[in-house]
């Protein structure tokens, strides 16, 4: 019999996806390109040479997928909205197959009991608004707020729960900053203004769905629980430049309407003159939301470092003077991740106590391992390290909401294996594991324990 950790009634239990990482069907019913599609078509930035031209072709399986969800129990499922299937070109004319989709599978999901979570931006920006500056320029921002009230005004009445933006972080540094996202961009100030772009983006779809009058409104971060390699003052800095770079560039305009007063030691002369911020921008981003909503994977350690790159002319917005080391006595996940669930505990409290009542009450809304598993010859997929990686999270989210944190929900990440991004397809995160060649199901053990934690739950 296995002891599991136990949740209040009404804690929402979920699985996350993502548009481009499942969906395929990537020249269907008139969607429009996006920045993955040229990101990932273009050789040598994706391993394997791999795209989401097929992917888990949800597109066409979603109702098998449903099924899967149905089966596993749980209360909410968290998918994302493809932006270039509802606006092909960003701005101008909207597609009414690309609406027609997520209003079937949002009739699928009611169908079977299962509420949909609805994120409208996890990274697929339409191609021609890249095109025009992307996330460096305001117009993007604009046009994310159009998009938002379309798809909230056909959507609004059935989906509760809203995300505006999946870890901003990622599109803002990793795309414009680091590279090895889409659009694959290496700049300093570029990618700040994006950061910027993207929270004033954030506030304009608050206002959009607050308009439509959908129930909960919300933001994804992956926020980072950053450890000093040592005691050491200059790696203690370079945990607050990291911390700054990572957390606090969102958590403190959206939750105390101001920004990081670390942002010139973590950015120096790039962030001087800010030309891209405005009169009235604080409270556009800091409107208050029904939750937030935080994705956790694992502690970053941090030592200090020089400058990579000499001339400051040419350093890059996450060039912050410190690197990651990797932390000693831990198993480390198929991504090199290390395991530490205590951290888990830890990044919650610490928010809580950051930033007290402002806080909203909080989703994981996402969390999971990729793991090297395989099909075992009994046909099961025996993955023990995902099964102990997620119970001790569960165990480490309990022990902060006991410790006063108030959590709602928990998505694992992620229902199915999929696109990982600029690591293909090697990289395997699903509780079921997609056969890419026969797009064969195959539920694997993490599956069977997830549904076991759901059914033992008093609700
Ligand atoms: O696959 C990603 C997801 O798209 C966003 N959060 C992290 C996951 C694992 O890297």
């Amino acid at each position: 019999m296995t002891d599991f950790p136990s949740f209040p009634p009404g804690f929402v239990f979920g699985a996350a996806t993502a548009s481009y990482q499942i969906e395929g069907a990537v020249q269907e019913d008139g969607r429009g390109a996006s920045i993955w599609d040229t990101y990932s078509h273009t050789p040598g930035l994706v391993a394997n040479g791999d795209t989401g031209d097929v992917a888990c072709d949800h597109y066409h399986r979603y109702p098998q997928d449903v099924t899967l969800l149905r089966e596993l129990g749980v209360d909410s499922y968290r998918f994302s909205i493809a932006w270039p299937r509802i606006v092909p070109d960003g701005a101008g004319p909207v597609n009414p197959k690309g609406l027609d989709f997520y209003s079937r599978l949002v009739d699928e999901l009611l169908a079977a009991g299962i509420e949909p979570a609805a994120t409208l931006y996890h990274w697929d920006l339409p191609q021609a608004l890249e095109d025009g500056g992307g996330w460096r320029v305001r117009d993007t921002a604009e046009r994310f707020g159009e998009y938002a009230a379309v798809v909230a005004e056909h959507l609004g009445d059935r989906v509760p729960r809203w995300i505006t933006l999946n870890e901003p972080w990622c599109s803002a540094f990793l795309g414009y900053s680091v590279g090895r996202h889409a659009p694959g961009a290496r700049e300093g100030r570029g990618a700040l203004a994006a950061a910027h772009h993207l929270l004033a983006g954030h506030g304009l779809a608050v206002r959009a769905l607050r308009a439509a009058g959908v129930r909960e409104v919300g933001i994804t971060l992956n926020l980072d629980h950053n450890l000093p390699a040592t005691d050491s003052p200059a790696d203690r800095a370079a945990v607050t430049r990291a911390d700054t770079q990572h957390n606090l560039v969102w958590t403190e305009p959206i939750l105390a309407g101001r920004y990081p007063d670390t942002e010139e030691e973590t950015w120096g002369e790039l962030i001087t003159g800010q030309d891209f911020r405005r009169d009235g921008d604080l409270e556009l981003i800091s409107q208050p939301l029904d939750f937030l909503g935080v994705n956790y994977y694992r502690p970053i350690v941090v030592a200090d470092a020089p400058y990579r790159e000499s001339d400051p002319a040419r350093r890059v917005a996450t060039d912050n003077r410190y690197e990651e080391v990797r932390l000693p006595g831990v198993r480390h996940t198929a991504m090199g991740w290390p395991v530490a669930p205590g951290t888990f505990t830890d990044l919650l409290v610490g928010l809580h106590e950051r930033y007290g009542d402002a806080l909203p009450p909080l989703h994981i809304t996402e969390n999971g391992s990729a793991e090297d598993d395989w099909v075992s010859p009994d046909g099961a997929v025996h993955d023990s390290d995902r099964v102990a990686y997620l119970r001790d999270h569960l165990t480490a989210l309990r022990a902060a909401m006991d410790a006063g944190v108030d959590v709602r929900g928990y998505y694992v990440w992620s229902l199915l294996d999929n696109f990982e991004w600029a690591f293909g397809y090697g990289k395997r995160f699903g509780i079921v594991r997609v056969d890419y060649g026969t797009q064969e199901r195959t539920p694997k053990d993490s599956y069977r324990w997830y549904r076991a934690l759901i059914a033992a739950q008093q609700r």
